[in-house]
């Protein structure tokens, strides 16, 4: 039985057990099995991913800048992928708030005291800001912090003068691909521990969370949910095949453990690893590629994240009875955008994001307290949102480079001996 297939019946078996649990609602199963050994589990699975991240991306990313080998081929993946990538992030919350101006989340929601104790606005960078901060002051607090966008920089002018110094950076470049080897074999002893990490996960997810809970707030969770997968399925799609011709069947096969890994751990960046392996080893990508435009994916990034800030933000207009009109969603995707750039793909940033859209389009923060209850799950499903869009890039960006191996995307059962 493949990888993949025991991750999903470890998260089907998660789901049943979490509302059995959720309904049953022993104190002692809730203490002790449920926090207790669930929490643990699960703390540990994610971290065993984390750990994995930093090393994973300044070696892959350093074997990929010396393996793309041509500074001007760089700049031009960076271009593209950047370019893409705003733009996929736009289209996103742009369709979101269209799907929900017309759906109309919250319209007749009477809003009841609404507990925000702990919700604090934060401060929107601005667009010097972000990009400013990506030139790291001291490198290895970069490393420490996971700075991802400062780690990418760092490692990029590394790689560049390396290529700078020529044939005697042959050792270091052999060294480089040894540790990144071996990361990935790193990569593949933790996957092999993920049907029982994901099961806790759930599990603690859905004992914590029930199904009620969805009730109040069904509408905002319905066009989320809708706005989510038509971004998923239709938007990623026809990206993928109208700029890389490449057959969306076969990706949405490939890309499904990733997504899963995704999902399960509501982190981009703790799912880097099962992604970059996911776009080289199954689909045929060359890492010289992947291993820039991946962690830059899981950073600036966040398709999945937009839609739930125009949705939200719709509901919240609704809800609070508030006419944004067309300056206001205008603001909203162009905060959206901007706010993505500048965070890690970290469980429940979007929220976080969230307060910079709202407090920038004067909608009160407190009613973010409405969808809080929800939104561990939302952010499971839209962080798989988020890791599909940096795939798709990744592909399109390595089919137009030529840094792509049409018979490692066609072998149905590529990259699968380690999966
Ligand atoms: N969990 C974030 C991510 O890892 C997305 C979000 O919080 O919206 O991409």
């Amino acid at each position: 039985m493949s990888l993949t297939m025991k991750i999903f019946i470890g998260m089907i078996a998660g789901v049943v057990v979490g509302v059995i649990f959720n309904m049953l609602d022993i104190a002692f199963v809730n203490e002790t099995i449920v926090a207790g050994f669930f929490g643990m589990i699960g703390t540990m699975f994610v971290n065993a991913l984390k750990m994995l991240v930093v090393p994973l991306v300044i070696f892959s990313l350093l074997c990929g800048v010396m393996g793309i080998g041509d500074i001007r081929v760089l700049g031009r993946v960076g271009g593209k992928s950047f370019a893409l990538y705003m733009m996929t992030t736009a289209i996103a919350i742009g369709v979101a708030i269209t799907i929900a101006l017309f759906v109309g989340p919250g319209q007749g929601f009477t809003m009841e005291g609404v507990d925000a104790s702990g919700i604090e606005a934060k401060e929107a960078p601005t667009v010097w800001q972000v990009f400013a901060n990506i030139v790291p002051s001291n490198p290895i607090a970069a490393f420490t912090n996971g700075e991802m966008l400062q780690i990418i920089f760092y490692v990029i002018i590394v790689g560049i003068a390396a290529l700078m110094l020529g044939d005697r950076s042959k050792p270091f470049a052999e060294a480089c691909e040894y540790m990144n080897e071996l990361m990935m074999k790193i990569v593949g002893i933790v996957m092999a521990f993920a049907p029982y990490g994901v099961f806790a996960l759930i599990a603690k997810t859905f004992t914590e969370q029930g199904i009620e809970l969805f009730i109040p707030v069904i509408a905002y969770v319905a066009t989320l949910t809708s706005a989510l997968f038509l971004h998923l399925f239709v938007t990623l799609m026809l990206i993928l095949k109208l700029f890389s011709g490449l057959n969306p069947f076969t990706f949405m096969k490939k890309i499904r453990s990733a997504q899963l890994f995704a999902f399960s751990t509501a982190s981009s960046n703790a799912t880097i690893p099962v992604t970059l392996r996911a776009v080289t080893e199954r689909m045929g990508a060359n890492n010289s590629v992947a291993s820039f435009t991946v962690p830059f994916g899981a950073t600036i990034n966040m398709d999945g994240t937009a839609i739930m800030q125009g949705v939200a933000t719709v509901f919240l207009a609704n809800v609070y009875g508030i006419e944004l009109g067309l300056a206001g969603y205008l603001t909203v995707i162009a905060m959206a955008v901007l706010a993505s750039i500048g965070t890690a793909g970290v469980p429940g940033v979007g929220l976080v994001m969230l307060t910079m859209v709202l407090t920038q389009v004067g909608l009160p923060i407190e009613g973010i307290a409405l969808i809080l209850g929800v939104d561990r799950l939302m952010d499971m499903i839209r962080t798989a949102v988020n890791i599909t869009g940096d795939a798709v890039v990744s592909m399109v960006v390595a089919k137009t480079e030529g840094q792509f191996s049409q018979a490692v995307y066609d072998d149905p059962n590529a990259g699968l001996a380690d999966d």
